[in-house]
């Protein structure tokens, strides 16, 4: 079992998509847990090579390449893991999940979206780069409670504070449970913008959004 775990993350290290997806099918035909898959191989494979870019080992192509390979497998074993929830009309709620303007990373807010979506949450995902307006739009429009954003550079983090300032002028800030996540936030963050939760994983994120409903 270890052993395709290992294979993901070498293959995600050298940017073989071909042989990620191969991977990632034998995942699926072998019935091996895909969230043990993402997080002890994908993910393992693109933080060893965030690790080595930011020593000088690698470089942007690998690191753009070495995503798209992840893309492809997360596209695979996503809807696998969303199989196993609950959705539809007796979600257990509604959740927004997007990345805050000026920031394109996304694979870290897809797995999160896949989490909460396996754990029975009905999950809109605006996607990436998206202004405070279109977080409140559309949890306007289909009723949601939560509001999850994502920020992965220290230069996006204030975007977050943005969205609270935001549902703030609108006065609707009451009506919202806003989580916070990405590499450069914490807890003493999520606390100095008010934010109602911060979470380290998208495990973490799925225990939080059960707690913000419980009240
Ligand atoms: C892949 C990657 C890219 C890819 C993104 C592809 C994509 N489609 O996402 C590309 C190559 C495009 C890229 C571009 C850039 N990147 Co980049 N990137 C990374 C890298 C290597 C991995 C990120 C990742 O996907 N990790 C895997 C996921 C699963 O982990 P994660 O994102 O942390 O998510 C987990 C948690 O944080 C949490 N979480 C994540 N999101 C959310 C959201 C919510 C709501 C919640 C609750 C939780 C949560 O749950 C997730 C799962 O457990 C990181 C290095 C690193 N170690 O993080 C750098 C990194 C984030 N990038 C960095 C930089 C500087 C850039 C660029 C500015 C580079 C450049 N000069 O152009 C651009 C920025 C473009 C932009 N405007 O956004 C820096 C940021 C430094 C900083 N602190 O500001 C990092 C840290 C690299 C480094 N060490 O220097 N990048």
């Amino acid at each position: 079992m270890s052993e395709i775990f290992e294979n993901l993350k070498q293959a995600i290290l050298d940017g073989d998509e071909d042989l990620v997806v191969e991977y990632c099918q034998q995942v699926i035909d072998d019935n091996i847990d895909p969230v043990a898959a993402i997080e002890k191989g994908l993910i393992k494979g693109i933080e060893e090579l965030g690790a080595k870019w930011k020593a000088g080992e690698a470089f942007l192509p690998d690191v753009m390449m070495a995503a798209d390979a992840l893309k492809a497998g997360l596209d695979m074993l996503e809807p696998v893991i969303a199989e196993s929830g609950a959705t539809g009309g007796d979600a257990k709620g509604k959740v927004i999940v997007g990345q805050v303007a000026g920031d394109i990373h996304d694979i870290g807010k897809n797995i999160v979206g896949a989490m909460m979506t396996a754990a029975g949450y009905k999950v809109y995902d605006i996607g990436i780069d998206q202004p405070a307006e279109n977080f409140l739009a559309k949890a306007e429009e289909v009723g949601a409670t939560i509001i999850a954003a994502g920020a992965l550079l220290t230069t996006t983090m204030a975007a977050q504070k943005n969205i609270i300032e935001y549902l703030k002028s609108k006065n609707v800030r009451e009506k919202y449970k806003v989580m916070i996540g990405g590499g450069p936030t914490s807890q003493a963050f999520a606390d100095e913008i008010g934010a109602d939760a911060w979470a380290e994983t998208a495990d973490e994120a799925v225990v939080l959004c059960d707690k913000l409903i419980a009240g």
